[in-house]
Parts: C-alpha cells; sequence; structure tokens
C-alpha cells in the first residue's frame, strides 16, 4: 500500500540493523581475505567524516558532479517532467537540491530520500522540507539490498542515485540493485546515476588517501562502530589506512592493514579473530567506469542510456536513463 504523504514521514521497516551487522562481522571476519561491506562505514560519525571528504581538495567527485549537475539540471528535470524524485542513498542531498530547484514552478510534489543512515535522513529530510514548503517528503530507511521495492511511486518519477556510490558495488550487488532500479520504473519515468571515471592512478589514489588523513580516519571509523555495536576491542592505530588502485578491475580498494599479530574480541557476535602482521581487512571498493562499461551494465538491466552528460575534463558523469516501455519491458 502507498503510504499517504505527509511532510515528513520517516519508514524504517523494522529494520534490525544489529542482526545485520552480526551476520556481516561473523562472515566477513572469518573469510579469507577478511571483508567488511561498506555499509557499516556510515554511524553518525562516519556520515560527517563522509561530508568532510566531500570538501576536500583531493576528493574532486563531489565537486565535478555538482558541476555537472548545474549545468544539467534544467535539462534533466525539462526532460522528464517528474512528479516525484526519488534518491536513491541521498545522504546530505545537497547536490539534489539542484534538481528540485530546477523544478520549482513544474509538477514536483514529493521528495522520497533513501538511506541506511537514519540520522542522516533525518536532518535531510527536515531541511529539505523547511527550504522547500510546498514538497511532500517521505524518507526512508532502507538497504539497497533489502528495501527498494518498499519505495513507493507517487507519480511520474526521477529516480536518481549520485555520487558513484555505485562504485561501491561489486558487479553482482551491481546487477541486483540496476535490476531493481529499472522495476521501480514506469513509463515515462527516468533513472539518473552519477559515475566516476577512468583516469590517472595518482589523482585516484589522493581522493582516497587524502594529505590531512580525513579518509584514513573514515575507514578506521569502521572500528569504532564494531567497538560500540559489539564491545569488541579493535585498536584503530594498530591498523594503517591503504588505497590501491586495481587497474584490470578498474577499482580503488580501500583497507585496514594490521601493524603487528593480535588478536581481537568481538563478544557482541561471539567471536574472537587472528590478524598476521601486515594482513589486509578490505573495507570497500571503488569502481571507476567508461562509457561503454557503464552503458553495458545500465543496459543488461534494461535501461538505456539516453543522454551522457560529462564535465569538461572527463573526470566524472551523469548518466540519464528513459527506457521507453514500462517496467520490466526490456
Ligand atoms: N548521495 C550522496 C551521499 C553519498 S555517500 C552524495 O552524492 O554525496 C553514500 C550514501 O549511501 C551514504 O549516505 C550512506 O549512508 C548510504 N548507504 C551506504 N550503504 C547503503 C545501503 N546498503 N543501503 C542504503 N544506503 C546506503
Ligand atoms: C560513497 N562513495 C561513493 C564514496 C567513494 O568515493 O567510493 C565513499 C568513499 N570512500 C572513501 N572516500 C569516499
Amino acid at each position: 500500500m502507498i503510504p499517504a504523504p505527509v511532510t515528513i514521514a520517516i519508514h524504517t521497516f523494522g529494520r534490525n540493523a544489529r542482526e545485520d551487522l552480526i551476520a556481516d562481522v561473523r562472515a566477513g571476519l572469518t573469510a579469507t581475505p577478511k571483508t567488511l561491506p561498506p555499509r557499516w562505514l556510515y554511524d553518525e560519525r562516519g556520515s560527517e567524516l563522509f561530508e568532510a571528504i566531500t570538501q576536500l581538495p583531493e576528493y574532486y567527485l563531489t565537486r565535478t558532479e555538482a558541476e555537472i549537475l548545474r549545468r544539467a539540471a534544467t535539462e534533466v528535470i525539462a526532460a522528464v517532467a517528474p512528479e516525484a524524485l526519488v534518491e536513491l542513498g541521498s545522504g546530505s542531498a545537497r547536490k539534489t537540491r539542484m534538481l528540485i530547484e530546477a523544478a520549482r514552478g513544474g509538477r514536483l510534489g514529493f521528495f522520497v530520500p533513501f538511506d541506511i543512515s537514519e540520522r542522516t535522513l533525518q536532518q535531510t529530510a527536515r531541511s529539505i522540507a523547511a527550504d522547500f514548503p510546498g514538497l511532500s517528503v517521505y524518507a526512508m530507511v532502507g538497504d539497497f539490498a533489502e528495501h527498494l521495492d518498499r519505495v513507493p511511486h507517487y507519480g511520474r518519477q526521477l529516480v536518481v542515485f549520485l555520487g558513484s556510490t555505485i562504485g561501491n558495488f561489486d558487479a553482482a550487488e551491481r546487477r541486483f540493485f540496476l535490476d531493481h532500479v529499472r522495476a521501480l520504473l514506469r513509463p515515462g519515468d527516468a533513472f539518473l546515476l552519477g559515475i566516476d571515471l577512468v583516469k590517472d592512478e595518482a589523482e585516484l589514489l589522493a581522493a582516497y588517501d587524502d594529505a590531512e588523513g580525513v579518509t584514513a580516519d573514515f575507514n578506521r571509523n569502521l572500528l569504532r562502530v564494531l567497538n560500540r555495536e559489539l564491545a569488541a576491542d579493535f585498536d584503530p592505530a594498530a591498523f594503517d589506512h591503504v588505497a590501491r588502485f586495481d587497474r584490470d578491475r578498474s577499482r580503488i580498494e580501500m583497507y585496514l592493514r594490521s601493524r603487528w599479530r593480535q588478536r581481537v574480541r568481538l563478544p557482541g557476535a561471539r567471536l574472537t579473530i587472528e590478524f598476521d602482521p601486515g594482513e589486509l581487512l578490505m573495507t570497500e571498493i571503488s569502481v571507476k567506469f567508461t562509457r561503454a562499461s557503464v552503458e553495458q551494465a545500465l543496459g543488461e538491466s534494461g535501461l538505456p542510456l539516453t543522454r551522457w552528460y560529462p564535465d569538461a575534463k572527463e573526470r566524472f558523469a551523469l548518466c540519464l536513463c528513459m527506457p521507453r516501455g514500462g517496467s520490466g519491458s526490456r
């Protein structure tokens, strides 16, 4: 059933984040190599650290996407004429304001931000509702891997996924996500996707290993989340932040590297683990695309690349997909 629109509604689906965390930790920290999904990076502090990353001189992604949106927002809104704007992984939704502004005076009546971080979502929902009084905001606390089919349909919609967050998925997660996005679209709806493009390795590495150490702090914050939620005894200072570029897989890989041999207890997950000196724990991937590679990924899910908006230096791009048929017609 579609919930009645109110100025702000926050829906959480009764998620039990703690059980999900325990399952991820038990699977990921007993695997070889050790790995954890990036969703746990975004507690309140992690979300603040990500916002700080977006302001760093080395982190060109957010600035470049904003520059593209400044130029393209009016054209995108005119092409779609949305009644509802759905933003997946909305975070602070700062750049999204350009799309809402461009839709002023049009038919846009609903903003649906969807994010795993409830705190961030509450702040975003309140500030957008305050700044755009004509807009009903229906905020959804959810996980891309579980709750996309709960997104309501309030009329012709533009679904946006900005910031290159699609890069944080592996191939199977990306396919799952894009298939579900395609299923959200009815005739006339559209999907706008922000992707980071392949470029010089030094520039990529600097963006994920900044001089001030904010990204290192963001990465180590994962250990603080485990200490708080699972009464674990990680010493964040016993791990180095590592960013590598794997050119064959076209992705940045972010790790925490154990400085020495150590044993860590996680009583909340009924687990004790050992790290060898130099052992890596993978915390995130960030895939970098070409126009051809993103067009193929989109096409496999029935999402045609209708318009392509790169910045002048081709560092980042927005992809507008406007399928012609109805939901599921490929
Ligand atoms: N779109 C914003 C924020 C990008 S940061 C921008 O372009 O700046 C990535 C966002 O995705 C964060 O707000 C984080 O809380 C959210 N996120 C991460 N994993 C998620 C998941 N599995 N399900 C839903 N949201 C998730
Ligand atoms: C949210 N996501 C797109 C960021 C990225 O660039 O992959 C997360 C991030 N990790 C380190 N810095 C920023």
